[in-house]
């Protein structure tokens, strides 16, 4: 079984001035790929035909089999993450995200507010999402370490963003916060969450 690098879904222009052509270069093509092809290379000899990679991220992390789960994980959160941007970002309209996020977070702003938080707390490498949580019929966000992902919860992710240090050093250095306000005020794929939620 060979996991493939999924095509970016725009150019690795396409989101200057938020994120460089050459972050996009390093992280889809160094990181991303080089996620994919590790992945690969640990699978070799594994029994894992006909899984897909949210059944194998689900599968190995039940297993406690750790070098392939942060493999799968990550390959699977970058695609997530580059599919939560776009360059042609549009408001999210009157839907039941919005609803649910009116619940959950009094309105958008503040749930933006809370996303920006949570994100640039997050304490060393990881990811911050928006997720669903089919049980409770709501909404929460949370930052997750390193590979971690929510799908190994039963929960439902919405949104993410990439608050490793390589999605944002070679634009903002330190400045983590600068580029998660860059993310979450101009890139946002509305779109995706709504289509993520009635999946
Ligand atoms: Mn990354």
């Amino acid at each position: 079984m060979q996991f493939h690098l999924p095509d970016l879904p725009y150019a690795l222009d396409a989101l200057e001035p938020v994120i460089s052509r050459r972050t996009m270069q390093h992280h889809y093509e160094k990181h991303h790929a080089g996620y994919v092809d590790k992945l690969n290379n640990a699978l070799s000899g594994m029994a894992v035909e006909d899984m897909t990679l949210e059944e194998l991220i689900v599968e190995s992390f039940r297993k406690e089999n750790t070098a392939v789960f942060n493999l799968a994980a990550q390959v699977w959160n970058h695609t997530f993450y580059w599919h939560s941007m776009t360059p042609d970002a549009s408001p999210l309209e009157d839907s039941l995200l919005l609803s649910l996020i009116d619940e959950s977070f009094g309105g958008l702003d503040p749930m933006l507010s809370k996303f920006k938080e949570i994100a640039s707390g997050q304490f060393g490498s990881g990811w911050a999402w928006l997720l669903y949580d089919p049980k409770q019929g709501a909404l929460s966000l949370t930052a997750t370490g390193n590979a971690q992902n929510p799908l190994t919860e039963g929960l439902k992710p919405l949104l993410t963003i990439d608050v490793w240090e390589h999605a944002y050093y070679l634009d903002y250095q330190q400045d983590r916060a600068a580029y998660i306000d860059g993310v979450l005020d101009e890139l946002v794929n509305w779109e995706y969450a709504v289509q993520n939620l009635s999946r």
